[in-house]
């Protein structure tokens, strides 16, 4: 299992922070999210022989989450 940091910066309110969770939990692999809308992160524990980094970050740009950009919902 590894721990990656991801910065989601159009990620402000809770509203915001429940699809960013269910996103990444669905994707098989993941098996923990911590959310943090403080610093606009989510901390994500995977398996990596299940998934890969560019899973998580390909999986929230389909959701409408960029790693940059200001909009919210
Ligand atoms: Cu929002």
């Amino acid at each position: 299992m590894i721990i990656r940091k991801i910065q989601i910066s159009d990620m402000q309110c809770e509203g915001c922070a429940g699809r960013v969770r269910k996103v990444l939990m669905e994707l098989g692999g993941v098996v923990k999210v911590i959310i943090s809308l403080d610093d606009h992160s989510a901390e994500v524990t995977f398996d990596e022989a299940t998934v890969k980094d560019e899973d998580l970050s390909k999986a929230l740009r389909s959701a409408g989450f960029g790693t940059t950009g200001e909009k919210c919902c």
